[in-house]
């Protein structure tokens, strides 16, 4: 790796810690029931969320913190803005996943669609909508990267889950067993695509996070794997 490189690295590795350690204001509202089963799926692809790994703990984001899927996975520690509402659990914190898109508002303001047992440690049910202080954090998930692959033929689209560290996917890449490293592009959500005709071929991934960790998943899945299995890993993120 080049100095340049390293230097340009630093420097992002710099402002991603300098960002994330500041409180943001935002608001939050709560959606899916009392049990969080209304937020099962979404628009990251993921599913039933225990599945996933995410659990009920879970938030749909709007548009500018949702960045088209961009941000799915990621993790946020949110707290009520005590000073502005008095539906707030003053004290509390919770941190959810993103696992979804929310069209509740405007695209410029940063907002929370929560699930109702996370949006509750921190508002008071009759609230509805409080106001909020975030940030992002780091995401700490037990066992490894999971790879769920649909498609047919020569297209496969993978969604890709349980993230540690950063949370969310840069950049990934598939390869059989008879070919080289493939690059995949995200289609939507967490899916991300190749047009590889790898059918009967085992899998190997490599993701690099969105923090910049480059790790590969080597024979993930057998050549006699089918669309519409999971693959999970022992493999996860720091950052
Ligand atoms: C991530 O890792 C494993 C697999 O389930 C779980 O035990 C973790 O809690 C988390 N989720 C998933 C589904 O992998
Ligand atoms: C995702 O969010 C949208 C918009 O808020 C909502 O209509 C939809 O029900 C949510 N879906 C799930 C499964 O969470």
């Amino acid at each position: 790796m080049s100095a340049r490189w390293l230097v340009v690295l630093a420097v992002l590795e710099a402002c991603v810690r300098a960002c994330s350690a500041q409180w943001l204001p935002a608001t939050a509202t709560f959606y899916g029931g009392k049990d969080g089963s209304g937020t099962m799926g979404g628009a990251c692809g993921y599913g039933n969320l225990y599945d996933a790994g995410y659990g009920i703990n879970n938030a749909a984001l709007s548009s500018v913190l949702f960045d088209d899927g961009a941000s799915c996975g990621q993790c946020y520690t949110i707290t009520c803005d005590a000073s502005k509402s008095a539906y707030c659990k003053p004290g509390n914190a919770i941190t959810v996943s993103a696992t979804n898109d929310s069209g509740w508002c405007n695209p410029p303001r940063p907002h929370f669609d929560m699930s109702q047992p996370a949006w509750e440690h921190i508002g008071i049910y009759q609230g509805g909508i409080i106001p909020v202080q975030y940030q992002r954090v780091k995401c700490s998930r037990t066992g490894g990267v999971r790879f769920v692959i649909n498609g047919c033929n020569y297209f496969e689209l993978v969604n890709i889950q349980n993230l540690s560290g950063s949370g969310s996917v840069g950049a990934a890449w598939i390869k059989g067993t008879n070919t080289g490293w493939i690059q995949m592009s995200r289609n939507w959500g967490a899916n991300w695509q190749s047009n590889a005709a790898l059918v009967g071929q085992g899998l190997s991934f490599a993701i690099t996070s969105t923090g910049g960790q480059y790790i590969q998943f080597l024979d993930v899945a057998p050549a006699w794997w089918q669309f519409g299995q999971t693959f999970t890993t022992n493999q996860n993120f720091d950052y």
